[in-house]
């Protein structure tokens, strides 16, 4: 919905999505991206598919192919701890994990291909979310598209924990484990609907990635940011005997802390 693919006249788009610059993106929000020695040692994680800034529509989320996480060399399916809740009547899913030793854990989720009619593809957003506990500071930096079966991934530059508002970050954006240059990478905070854009565009921050796949971008403000670097899958998806083109989006949430 945020370009207007050939075929669709911006009529078309506004029945299906009430803001044109609305854009959507998959979520992994962990309860804490940095977990003490002193903090609860179980983080809550809810999955979901929605439009963070404006905080919905709620999009359908089925449970997804795949959901885990990546702890050094090791790669656990946490696919079976997920519980489904409703919100809107749209599926969201919930998961809680145990912490068990210093370390950086990458969560990670691939959903199923979710069919956007309104811009005549599916969608596919692969998304990671890193958290550090008990003072290990390590491995975030780590690609982990092989290992746990992306096709397409954001890694980060920039620690992506224990963030302030005001920090720049940076992330290069890797498809197959090669860096995409040229790739529209877009940005949004997850304000819930609380947070007002002064015009449509606003809602989503757009920045582009150099020719070997780094970007930036500064965070104003508190709280979740959502980075989600828009490619196209390689292979299409038939509907109805018709081969549609899917858009793949390699999604990355960070949280910005204020700073006192
Ligand atoms: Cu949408």
């Amino acid at each position: 919905m945020k370009k207007v693919t050939a075929g669709f006249g911006l009529g078309v788009l506004l029945i299906f999505c009430a803001t044109v610059s609305m854009a959507h993106f998959g979520m992994i929000i962990p309860s804490n991206d940095v977990v003490g020695k002193d903090d609860k040692k179980e983080i809550g994680l809810l999955l979901q598919f929605t439009h963070p800034f404006e905080g919905g529509p709620q999009m359908q989320m089925d449970k997804p192919e795949k959901f885990g996480v990546v702890v050094g060399d090791k790669v656990t399916s946490l696919l079976d701890s997920l519980k489904e809740k409703k919100v809107d009547g749209k599926s969201t899913w919930e998961s809680t994990y145990r912490i068990t030793k210093p370390a950086d854990y990458i969560f990670y989720m691939v959903p199923k291909p979710y069919w956007e009619p309104a811009e005549d593809k599916f969608i596919v957003h692969v998304t990671k979310v890193i958290v550090d506990a008990l003072g290990a500071e390590e491995g975030w930096d780590k690609p982990i598209a092989k290992e746990a079966g992306l096709p397409a991934e954001i890694v980060p530059l920039t620690r992506p924990y224990s963030l302030y508002a005001g920090n720049i970050f940076t992330g290069r954006v890797l498809k197959d484990s090669k860096p995409v240059g040229d790739c529209e990478v877009e940005v949004e905070f997850w304000g819930k609907g609380k947070t007002k854009a002064p015009t449509d565009s606003h809602v989503a921050q757009v920045v582009k990635t150099n020719e070997v796949g780094y970007f930036s971008f500064v965070m104003p403000k508190a709280g979740w940011w959502g980075f989600s670097a828009i490619m196209e899958a390689d292979n299409p998806i038939k509907l109805e005997n018709k081969d549609k083109k899917v858009e793949l989006g390699a999604v990355l949430w960070v949280h910005a802390y204020p700073m006192e």
